[in-house]
């Protein structure tokens, strides 16, 4: 689902300056929520699209959204502050932004390191389906990431997928299996606002069609799995794959992910990462929302 900006909206948006963002703990403070509200809800149409993103995210076969913020870009750079503020406006009518990572700012880079497991987050491979902060009991409700710089060799493309769609066309049998408390992901440390470690955790631990289904297919190569829940885990990895919709996020981009619904990921970079200087590779900027105010602002 991508979402346009109305060009009166966009104008306007230019001319605003919204004020720097305060913290509450992990979260962004409910003073800066107020008042990137109040100046934004001035904006014309700012409501009206507003309820679009949220129905894209949240509406009957919803889950996920593209928020076309490349002329906003353009015209204010895509890693100016005054930029990331109205992008940050437009997170918090979805949900309350906060930072799992005590030790990174609100929006945390995700670049491109040629010499890290290249299936991992800023890797140059394949980075598979996956929920972000899988192993907290607490994982974010929505995942985004704002597209500064797409690759320059033009790879990288976006992957999304139904997950609960995923998990409909899978036997019983391997539900069943997946309902397990077999899996385990990645390590947990020193997390902000996203509960405690869990493991092992269950893949589905909600009603059918509902809540998280905690997945990772990173799993399949990195955690030790009994053969059954792997064959179950595996078998859910290539659903994802074939319901699996890809786009290329351009300059500007804005994807928000509602995790209780869709799973992302990323195909490959483009060979020959290694010749493009560090500045002009891939840039992301990530951020996290949680739907609930964060209970618990000292982590
Ligand atoms: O690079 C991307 O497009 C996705 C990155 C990602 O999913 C992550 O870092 O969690
Ligand atoms: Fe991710």
């Amino acid at each position: 689902m991508f979402i346009d900006i109305p060009g009166d909206l966009e104008a306007a948006l230019i001319d605003l300056t919204l004020p720097r963002w305060k913290l509450d703990g992990p979260a962004l403070a409910p003073s800066t929520m107020e008042k990137y509200r109040t100046e934004l809800t001035a904006g014309p149409r700012f409501a009206e699209t507003v309820v679009t993103l949220r129905s894209a995210l949240m509406g009957e076969g919803g889950g996920y959204a593209v928020l076309r913020l490349g002329n906003l870009a353009k015209a204010l750079g895509a890693d100016d502050d005054r930029f990331l503020r109205l992008v940050t406006g437009f997170a918090a009518e979805v949900a309350t932004p906060f930072s799992p990572f005590p030790q990174w700012p609100l929006w945390k880079d995700i670049g491109v390191k040629v010499d890290k497991d290249p299936g991992k987050s800023s890797g140059i491979g394949y980075n598979a389906f996956h929920m972000d902060l899988v192993n907290g009991t607490l994982p974010p409700d929505y995942t985004t990431l704002l597209c500064v710089r797409p690759d320059p060799l033009g790879g990288g493309p976006s992957i999304l997928s139904d997950a609960h769609a995923a998990v409909a066309r899978l036997s019983e049998d391997h539900r069943a299996v997946l309902a397990e408390s077999g899996y385990s992901y990645g390590t947990f440390y020193d997390l902000h606002g996203v509960g405690e470690e869990y493991k092992p955790f269950p893949i589905l631990d909600g009603d059918p069609g509902e809540g998280f289904v905690r997945f990772t297919a990173k799993m399949l190569q990195r955690s030790e799995l009994r053969q059954e829940h792997a064959d179950a885990a595996r078998a859910l990895a290539e659903e994802l794959v074939q319901g699996q919709v890809s786009f290329m996020l351009q300059a500007g981009d804005y994807l928000i992910v509602n995790q209780r619904r869709f799973l992302h990921g990323r195909e490959a970079l483009h060979s020959g990462q290694e010749q493009v200087p560090a500045a002009h590779r891939r840039l992301l900027l990530q951020l996290f929302l949680r739907t609930a105010p964060c209970a618990d602002s000292a982590g």
